[in-house]
C-alpha cells in the first residue's frame, strides 16, 4: 500500500496472557532436556520432528504431574469403560497445551530457542485410528469425560497403520499406508506388565467342578498376547486425567526356535506375523473371507483384553464380581465390541464361577450399547460357521442367550414363526448369521441412538420388535463435539472474540456463547466476526493452492462438504448442483452471480467403486469449470486430497456454508454439522440426523432446509418410477445429467460416469432426483442471503451463539446421569 493510507487488516485477537517468565524458562529447559536426554539431539541437529517430540515429552511430564495432583490413584466409586474399535484422535499437541493452560508458555519457550510453535505442531502426525464420525465421536467423548472428571478408560486397538493416506491421481483415489508410529509416539506409555492372553479356535470340553456341577472348558487352538499402551487424556484446566488404553497384539512366542535353527527363517516367525496382523491396520477390507475373519479377530481381541483388564481391576479393588454393575459402566461403541456380551458371560461363569443368573444380571446391568447407523448393509452380522470356528464357546453362550430370550417371549404369549424370526439372535435368511445389534441390545441396560430422529427410527424400524419387549431400553443421546478442540484450538480468533464479548467464563461454560446473540446486529461486531473468518479463509486459500494448485478467492462464499464419501451423504447431489450452476452461469453470463468456491474433501472406502467415481467426477468437474473463462471469478471447484482431523481443523473455521445434505433418515446424527455451525457457517441441509436439532437451536431463519423429510423419503420410495418423473419434471437436472453422461467432463472417456448417471436414472436409491429442485432453490436462497452481508453475518453469529448445546460435555453429562449413573464432579 504505497498511497500512505493504512492497509486494512483484521483486528488482532487480544494477546494471550503470557505466563510468568520463570514458567517459560522452566519449559524451555524441560524441552532442551528432553531433546538431549530422551532424543540424544542438540538444538543444532534437531529437526522439526525432534522439537515436536521433545515438546510433547516435556508436556507429558506435566500431564503426569497433573494426574498425580488430582489423586488419580484413588479408587473412584464408579468408572466408565468406553470400548471402541476406533478413536480418530488427530494431533494431540494443542489439546495438551490448551488443557494444561500452557499454550502461551510453550510458544514463548520455543520462541526463546528460535523455534516456531506452528512448525513444531505441523510435525505431529495425525493419530487416525478411525474412519469417520463414530471414531471422532469417541475421541471427543474421551476429552469431555476428562474435562468433566468422569473416571474413565477408553479401550481400543493400537493400530500400526491408521486410516490410509488418500492420494488423488487425475481424480483417482489411491490408498497409501499411513505410518503414524514410524518415528515413535511421545504421548504414550508402553505397559509391558499389563498384558493378557487372548484365545481363538479349538473346541469346548466339559469337566466336573468341585461342587459337582458340570463346567465348560474352552480348549483354544491359538493364543496371542494383548499388551497395553496408555495415552493420558487430560481434561480442561488439567483438573483430571484419564487413560486411553490401546492394545497391541503380539505372539505368545516371538520365534519358533526349532524351525529357525532348522533353516526355515520365515516359517519361524509365521505365527508371529499372524498374531501381529490383528493390530496391524485399521479396518482391514472385508471384501475377502480372510479380511472378514481378521476383522472379527480384532473385535474379539480388544474386547476380551479390555474385559479381562477391567475384571481384574474390579477383583483387586472390590473382590466380588457381583458388585461389578455398581462400580463399572461399559459402553459399547457400535456393535464392534458386541462380543462383550458372551465374553463377559464366559468370564463370569466359566472363569469366575458365577451362576448363569448372577452373570446375566451383572452383564445386563453393566453393558450399554450405542448404535450409529440403521443402514442395513452396515449392521454387523457374523456367519455362525465363522463364529463356531473362531469362538466356539461364545457361540454356545449366544445360543443359550437366544434360547432363554425366545423362551421368555413364548412363555407369555403365542407368537408366529415370522415374528420369532425377527426377534432371534440368529438370522436364518442369509445363511445362518449372528445379529450383533440384537446381541448388543439383549446384553445392554440401555441402548442409545445419536440424534432424536435416529433414536425414533431405531424404535420404529430395525429394533422395533426388541423395543416392544422393553420400551425403556432405547434412549436418545444426541451427539456432541468437544469445544476445546473444535472452537478454542481450531479457531483461536473466534474464541478470543467470544471471550472479549461475553467474558472469559465462556471457556468453561459454553452456554455463555448465548451472550453473543446480543451483538448479532452490531455492525462493529459483525465486522470483527467477518474479519476472523476472512483470516481463516486466507489461510485455507494457501492450503488449497498447495494441495491442488487451484487458486481460490478468499472473498468468495466458501461452500464446504467434508465427510466420508458415501452415496447417502450425497456429494453427488452437490456436484449435480455445481454442474447446473455452471450451465446457468454460462447461459446467463450477465447476471450478478455471487462468487462461490465449492470445496470437497473426504475419503472413500477402498472397495467402494461408486464413491470413488464420485471423487473422480468432482475432480473432473473442477478441471473443466476452473479452466473455463466464462465462469472465472464466479465458480471455482476443488477437491482437497487426504481429508483428516487436521485438515478439518483448517477448513471448518474457514467455511461459510456447511453442506449437510444426506437423504433424510440415513445420517444417524452427523457431528461435522455441529462443528461448522459452532464456527459460524450456515447450514444447507435436509431434515436428517442432528440437522433437525441444529435448526431447532439456531432458528429456522438461520439455516437453509430443503428436501424430503424421513417420512417423505419413505413415501416417495414406495412410488416406483419417481426418478424418471423427477428428471422429466426438471429441465435443469436433466441438462446436468446429460452433460455428465455425454462425457462433458471426461471427453477422453465419455462413458466414465455412466454408472453414476444410470443409477440416478434407473434406481436413485438415495433420492437425489427427488430433492434436486428444492436443493437448487435453497442454494439460490443462499446466494441471495450472501448478497446481504448484514443478514448473513447476523445469522452466522447466531449460529455460534446458539450451538452451545452441541458440546460433548452436555452429551457426556446425559450419558453419566441416564446410562452410566456415575457422578460428574
Ligand atoms: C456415524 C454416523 O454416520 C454419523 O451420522 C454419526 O454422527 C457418527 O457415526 C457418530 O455417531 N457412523 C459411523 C459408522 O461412523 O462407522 O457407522
Amino acid at each position: 500500500n504505497d498511497d500512505g493510507a493504512p492497509a486494512w487488516k483484521p483486528p488482532l485477537p487480544p494477546a494471550p496472557a503470557v505466563s510468568a517468565g520463570t514458567d517459560v524458562e522452566a519449559m524451555r529447559d524441560a524441552i532442551l532436556a528432553k531433546l538431549a536426554y530422551a532424543l540424544g539431539k542438540s538444538p543444532a541437529t534437531a529437526r522439526g520432528r525432534d522439537w515436536y517430540a521433545a515438546t510433547a515429552l516435556a508436556l507429558r511430564d506435566r500431564v503426569v504431574d497433573a494426574c498425580l495432583a488430582s489423586g488419580a490413584e484413588a479408587v473412584p466409586p464408579k468408572r466408565v469403560y468406553y470400548l471402541s474399535l476406533e478413536f480418530l484422535i488427530g494431533r494431540l499437541l494443542s489439546d495438551m497445551m490448551g488443557n494444561l493452560g500452557l499454550a502461551a508458555t510453550v510458544k514463548a519457550a520455543l520462541g526463546q530457542l528460535g523455534v516456531d510453535l506452528d512448525a513444531v505442531a505441523e510435525a505431529e502426525p495425525d493419530a487416525a485410528l478411525g474412519n469417520g464420525g463414530l471414531g471422532r465421536l469417541a475421541a471427543c467423548f474421551m476429552e469431555s469425560m476428562a474435562s468433566l472428571a468422569i473416571p474413565a478408560y477408553g479401550y481400543g486397538i493400537r493400530y500400526d497403520h491408521g486410516l490410509f493416506r488418500q492420494e488423488l491421481h487425475d481424480g483417482v483415489q489411491r490408498e497409501v499406508p499411513e505410518s503414524w508410529l514410524a518415528e515413535g509416539n511421545p504421548w504414550e506409555f508402553e505397559r509391558p506388565d499389563v498384558a493378557y492372553a487372548i484365545s481363538f479356535g479349538g473346541d469346548v470340553g466339559m469337566t466336573m467342578g468341585p461342587d459337582g456341577a458340570i463346567r465348560r472348558v474352552w480348549r483354544p487352538a491359538e493364543t496371542v498376547r494383548a499388551v497395553a499402551y496408555d495415552t493420558p487424556v487430560i481434561g480442561w484446566r488439567a483438573k483430571h486425567v484419564n487413560a486411553l488404553r490401546l492394545w497391541q497384539a503380539r505372539a505368545a512366542e516371538p520365534v519358533d526356535l526349532a524351525l529357525f535353527n532348522g533353516g526355515d527363517h520365515v516359517g519361524a516367525v509365521a505365527a508371529r506375523a499372524r498374531a501381529e496382523a490383528i493390530s496391524r491396520v485399521l479396518y482391514p477390507s472385508d471384501g475377502t473371507p480372510a479380511g472378514q475373519e481378521l476383522r472379527l479377530r480384532q473385535e474379539y481381541f480388544f474386547t476380551a483384553a479390555s474385559l479381562q483388564d477391567l475384571v481384574a481391576r474390579h477383583v483387586a479393588e472390590r473382590g466380588d464380581l457381583r458388585s461389578l454393575p455398581d462400580h463399572a459402566a461399559i459402553q459399547l461403541n457400535d456393535t464392534h465390541p458386541a462380543i462383550a456380551v458372551p465374553e463377559l458371560m464366559r468370564l463370569l461363569v466359566d472363569e469366575h464361577g458365577l451362576s448363569w443368573e448372577d452373570a446375566w444380571h451383572v452383564t445386563t446391568h453393566t453393558l450399554s450399547y450405542t448404535n450409529h447407523t440403521l443402514m442395513p448393509e452396515a449392521l454387523e452380522t457374523w456367519p455362525v460357521e465363522l463364529m463356531e470356528r473362531l469362538l466356539p464357546r461364545h457361540m454356545q453362550i449366544i445360543y443359550l442367550i437366544n434360547w432363554m430370550h425366545l423362551e421368555q417371549i413364548t412363555k407369555h404369549r403365542k407368537i408366529g414363526a415370522e415374528e420369532l424370526a425377527t426377534l432371534s439372535l440368529i438370522d436364518e435368511e442369509h445363511g445362518k448369521r449372528v445379529r450383533m445389534g440384537h446381541l448388543a441390545f439383549l446384553g445392554a441396560r440401555r441402548v442409545n441412538g445419536v440424534s432424536a430422529l435416529h433414536t425414533e427410527l431405531m424404535r420404529t424400524t430395525v429394533f422395533k420388535p426388541l423395543h416392544l419387549l422393553d420400551t425403556d431400553r432405547i434412549v436418545n443421546k444426541t451427539n456432541g463435539i468437544t469445544f476445546r478442540r473444535w472452537l478454542h484450538n481450531a479457531n483461536p480468533g473466534l474464541t478470543a472474540l467470544a471471550v472479549e464479548a461475553v467474558g472469559e467464563g465462556v471457556l468453561d461454560d459454553p452456554t455463555r456463547l448465548a451472550g453473543l446473540a446480543a451483538f448479532a446486529d452490531d455492525a462493529g461486531f459483525q465486522a470483527r466476526f467477518a474479519a476472523v473468518r476472512r483470516e481463516r479463509k486466507e489461510a485455507l486459500t494457501r492450503v488449497v493452492r498447495e494441495r491442488t494448485g487451484i487458486a481460490v478467492d478468499p472473498a468468495a462464499l466458501f461452500d464446504v462438504q467434508i465427510k466420508r464419501i458415501h452415496e447417502y451423504k450425497r456429494q453427488l447431489l452437490n456436484i449435480l448442483e455445481t454442474v447446473a450452476l455452471y450451465q446457468a452461469i454460462k447461459a446467463e453470463p450477465g447476471r450478478d452471480w455471487p462468487a462461490r468456491v465449492k470445496l470437497f474433501a473426504g475419503k472413500a472406502a477402498p472397495s467402494y467403486h461408486q464413491a470413488k467415481l464420485i471423487i473422480r467426477l468432482a475432480s473432473d468437474v473442477a478441471k473443466r469449470v476452473n479452466a473455463d473463462p466464462d465462469v472465472a471469478g464466479r465458480l471455482t471447484v476443488a477437491f482437497l486430497p487426504n481429508y483428516s482431523v487436521s485438515l478439518a481443523e483448517a477448513m471448518i473455521p474457514a467455511a461459510d456454508l456447511s453442506e449437510q445434505i444426506s437423504t433424510a433418515g440415513l445420517e444417524a446424527s452427523g457431528t461435522g454439522n455441529m462443528k461448522l455451525a459452532l464456527n459460524g457457517a450456515l447450514t444447507i441441509g435436509t431434515l436428517d440426523g442432528a440437522n433437525i436439532e441444529i435448526r431447532d437451536h439456531v432458528g429456522a431463519d438461520n439455516i437453509f432446509i430443503f428436501g424430503l423429510d424421513a417420512a417423505g423419503v419413505e413415501r416417495t420410495k414406495a412410488e416406483p418410477g419417481y426418478a424418471a418423473r423427477a428428471i422429466a419434471a426438471s429441465p435443469r437436472l436433466k441438462a446436468a445429467l446429460d452433460l455428465i453422461a455425454s462425457g462433458g467432463f471426461s471427453p477422453a472417456e465419455p462413458g466414465r460416469f455412466l454408472p453414476l448417471v444410470d443409477e440416478l436414472r434407473h434406481g436413485d436409491r438415495f433420492l437425489l432426483t427427488a430433492d434436486f429442485d428444492d436443493y437448487w432453490r435453497a442454494q439460490r436462497e443462499v446466494d441471495a442471503a450472501w448478497c446481504r452481508p448484514r443478514t448473513w453475518w447476523r445469522s452466522a453469529i447466531l449460529n455460534t451463539a446458539r450451538t452451545a448445546w452441541f458440546s460433548s460435555d452436555r452429551t457426556m453429562r446425559e450419558y453419566a446421569d441416564d446410562i452410566w449413573r456415575v457422578r460428574v464432579a
